[in-house]
């Protein structure tokens, strides 16, 4: 019944994640409450309208018993939703560990984790099969909703083993895979132990996507390097089967944040903000609280300009919304830490009996309190020491058709790569480079402002999340086609 739910005239998209866009909480053994979770793939993949799409992954909740799995597969469908089931031990292993301890810090140049190197030699073959086993659940869920035609879109680091094993089930399946973070240079992933397994299990795709060509032709050169195959200008090609690889850059849903601003309860919280902050700057972050996003260094660069402007001391303030995440790693707990230390220290150096420079907020906002914060901020500062895109900065750069404020962007963020000509480009690592930005945006006359946010709106506006998925799509539809013709030939 639910595959002839199915049946319509958009073509049938199969998205697999790891999360799905929902986390689920249980409220007694028949019901469940389902949040929509925060995060880059979730906003992107939202607003994508032209497909009839079902999330496969995991509802971010250990249901052991029967009737809660049945209860949560109810709740769930509603949501076009459909559960994969990780019990504790596998999470630990394949999500916390694998993914989270390996690939994610690997993929993002902070290297293997170093600690005990003994310990985590053995840990990893035990890790890596649980990202193994976890990576046949997936695809036994997806085998098990299947229908001929449709689109199979494998997400992200969680899943590189999932081409192979549904090509090894079905090698009909039109499948595609997109990396949301970055792909590291060669010689990083060289020292991944599985690397090569890893390159192998991608290339089962049919095409396989990066946000960036820096990324894909990364990944290219790993594929040449450490297995031998040709890279050719279409992908990569190994005893006449090419997979087809190229940079599909993500982008927003971006009318969903213009509309938004006209809403009356976002026109009110911005006129509260604007009180609230009248007479001073207001300067904005918002991050995952994670390593990659560079938060210590953005805020000692605060610390920097105020150390050497005290004519802005006043002035200024810094809105840092930073949603924990990860918060059961040790590492993870360190960096908030080590956040809330410095935050204390600088509001305790500069603030007043009736002011502090640092508002810093452990916690996520709502959509509506976000678009009210963008659109009220003279400097959005995105620092990210690694980053596969970055849509925080798109989201700041839609809500500021009014404000036409100043963008501080890493250049090590993909979307350095599209908003760079509008943004000011800092090495995050430089805290005086950042800290001589923010001087400098603060100061920015009003007509290099206009036409530095004229071309990132351009852009944003343009390149939306649904121009984003269909792209992927067809191309993978116009890959599989052209796969055909040269066998026939
Ligand atoms: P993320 O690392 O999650 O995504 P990002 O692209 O910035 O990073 O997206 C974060 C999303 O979460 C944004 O939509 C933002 O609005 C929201 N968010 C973040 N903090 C929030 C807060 N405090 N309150 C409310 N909402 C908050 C991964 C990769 C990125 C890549 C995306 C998409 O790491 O590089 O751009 O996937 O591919």
């Amino acid at each position: 019944c639910e595959r002839q739910d199915f049946r319509a005239s958009k073509q049938r998209l199969l998205v697999v994640a790891n999360r799905l866009p929902v986390s689920a909480v249980r409220r007694g053994d028949d019901s469940w409450h389902l949040e929509i979770s925060v995060g880059g793939l979730v906003s992107a993949l939202l607003g994508v309208k032209e497909f009839e799409t079902r999330w496969i992954g995991w509802a971010g909740v250990n249901v052991p018993d029967e009737t809660g799995q049945k209860t949560l597969i109810k709740a769930l469908a509603e949501k076009r939703c459909i559960p994969v089931f990780l019990d504790e031990e596998t999470v630990h292993q394949y999500y916390n560990g694998y993914c989270n301890n390996i690939l994610w810090p690997l993929f993002h140049y902070l290297g293997l984790p170093q600690e005990d190197r003994l310990a985590t030699t053995r840990s990893f073959q035990s890790q890596f099969d649980a990202y193994k086993k976890a990576n046949q659940l997936f695809a036994d869920v997806v085998n098990e909703h299947y229908v001929e035609g449709d689109v199979v879109w494998c997400h992200d680091y969680h899943l590189m083993f999932l081409p192979k094993c549904l090509k090894d089930s079905n090698p009909n399946m039109k499948v595609g895979w997109f990396l949301h973070t970055p792909f590291p240079s060669s010689e990083i992933h060289r020292t991944l132990p599985s690397r090569t397994v890893l390159l192998r299990t991608v290339l089962a795709a049919d095409l396989v996507g990066f946000h960036t060509y820096d990324y894909a032709r990364h990944f290219v050169s790993a594929c040449t390097r450490i297995l031998g195959l040709e890279g050719t200008p279409e992908g990569v090609e190994d005893q006449g089967k090419l997979t087809r690889v190229a940079a599909f850059p993500i982008g927003i849903d971006s009318d969903r944040f213009i509309r938004a601003l006209e809403l009356p309860q976002v026109q009110d919280h911005m006129k509260e903000l604007k009180e609230r902050f009248a007479g001073r700057k207001v300067m904005l972050g918002v991050d995952r609280l994670d390593m990659i996003k560079g938060l210590p260094q953005k805020i000692l660069a605060f610390e920097k300009f105020l150390e050497e402007n005290p004519q802005w001391r006043d002035k200024v303030v810094l809105l840092q919304i930073a949603v924990p995440t990860r918060t059961d790693v040790a590492e993870y707990q360190r960096l908030t830490s080590q956040v809330h230390e410095i935050v204390g220290r600088i509001n305790g150096r500069f603030g007043t009996l009736t002011a502090v420079p640092i508002h810093h907020l452990d916690r996520s906002l709502d959509f509506h309190s976000l678009c009210a914060l963008y659109a009220v901020t003279d400097v959005a500062l995105v620092t990210s020491l690694r980053d596969g895109m970055n849509l925080v900065s798109y989201e700041f750069v839609a809500c500021q058709a009014s404000k036409k404020g100043v963008l501080i962007l890493s250049e090590f963020a993909g979307a350095a790569q599209s908003l760079g000509a509008g943004a000011i480009l800092v090495n995050p690592w430089n805290v005086t480079e950042v800290a001589s930005a923010i001087g400098y945006a603060l100061n920015m006359p009003a007509d290099e402002r206009e036409k530095r946010h004229h071309h990132n709106f351009l852009h944003v506006t343009t390149h939306t999340s649904q121009e984003w998925a269909a792209t992927f799509v067809s191309e993978l539809n116009d890959t599989i086609v052209e796969a055909q013709l040269r066998t026939r030939q």
